[in-house]
């Protein structure tokens, strides 16, 4: 008798930085989605796959859900509780932790909305010593009925198979969406942006990241398998632009080559990398830029 093939829709949902795209990245087994220690990292949703005989499983991650400040925010949010209704089992994750605070009372309210199998996962457990994850599932299992919950490590990769295992479990008979060896649906480009942001979270200062975005201008191949890649780095003021220019260019030039580094690998091709920095007022509260920059809303 033939094995039955499964296959469904999964998204990744829960408040900024509790670790959705890592863990996202973990479970396809590569690096896809941006992760960072600054919340709001996630903007757009991004898909990835992961298929093995038992199966195949379309991961959605989606932004952190957070009350929003502006219209990006506004954007973000959107993106992620829009999800939750297009799927057939929905993660939510959250910090190892028994408080519960506003945003994960949100989120409970907007997951009694749908009937879609909710599986808690409690993630960051290798901050917490083991006697402590008890206590957490007992206050989160008062507060909503999971179909499961799972203490998981993204980072160090603990319980992470389980995670595979029990989705499997709730993924009924279905078709194979995509090939075998396809892994996300971004284009190269948006990828190639995405790291270069990454990079920029990572080297600047807490207050300028979060205005940033990135655009591919330009990205042509050589003859020679060399590929050109010209991108802007827009920010919201000329105080910004400096700092992220930095002295002689050398913070423009540390995010360029961390960022190229990472495309040539993915890629598997030289990159040579040429980076603008763009000033462009409150871009996140104005319609056009967010429309130009990738943030447009499905349902428009
Ligand atoms: N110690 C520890 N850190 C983790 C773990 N998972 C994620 N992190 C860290 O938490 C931070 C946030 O991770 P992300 O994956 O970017 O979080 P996110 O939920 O996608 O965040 P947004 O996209 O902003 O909503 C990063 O610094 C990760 O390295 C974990 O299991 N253990
Ligand atoms: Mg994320």
């Amino acid at each position: 008798m033939e094995k039955c093939f499964k296959s469904g829709f999964v998204a990744l949902i829960g408040r900024p930085n509790v670790g959705k795209s890592t863990l996202m990245n973990h479970l396809i087994g590569q690096k896809i989605a941006i992760t960072s220690d600054k919340p709001q990292t996630t903007r757009n949703r991004i898909q990835t796959v992961y298929t093995d005989e038992r199966g195949q499983i379309v991961f959605l991650d989606t932004p952190g859900i957070h009350k929003a400040k502006n219209k990006l925010g506004d954007y973000m949010v959107n993106v992620a509780e829009h999800t939750l209704r297009e799927v057939d089992v929905v993660l939510w994750l959250v910090e190892p932790t028994t408080f519960i605070g506003a945003g994960e009372r949100h989120i409970v309210e907007k997951l009694k909305q749908v009937k879609t199998p909710v599986i808690l996962i409690i993630n960051k457990v290798d901050t917490v010593e083991k006697t402590e994850v008890l206590k957490f599932i007992d206050t989160y299992r008062k507060i909503y009925q999971f179909a499961e919950i799972i203490p998981v490590s993204a980072l160090k990769d603990i319980n992470t198979d389980e995670v595979l295992n029990v989705l499997f479990r709730y993924l009924g008979e279905g078709p194979q969406y995509f090939d075998d060896d396809t892994v996300t649906d971004q284009p190269m480009r948006q990828i190639a942006a995405e790291l270069i942001r990454e990079k920029a979270l990572r080297y600047l200062s807490d207050e300028i990241p979060h205005g940033i975005a990135v655009t591919i201008e330009k990205m042509s191949e050589r003859k020679n398998g060399l590929f050109d890649i010209e991108a802007n780095i827009v920010c919201e003021r000329d105080s910004h632009k400096g700092i992220i220019i930095g002295k002689q260019g050398a913070m423009l030039k540390k995010i360029g080559s961390a960022a190229r580094r990472e495309i040539e690998a993915l890629m598997g091709a030289p990159v040579n990398l040429q980076l603008w920095v763009k000033v462009r007022k409150e871009w996140r509260d104005n319609e056009l830029f967010l429309k130009n920059y990738g943030y447009r809303s499905e349902n428009e």
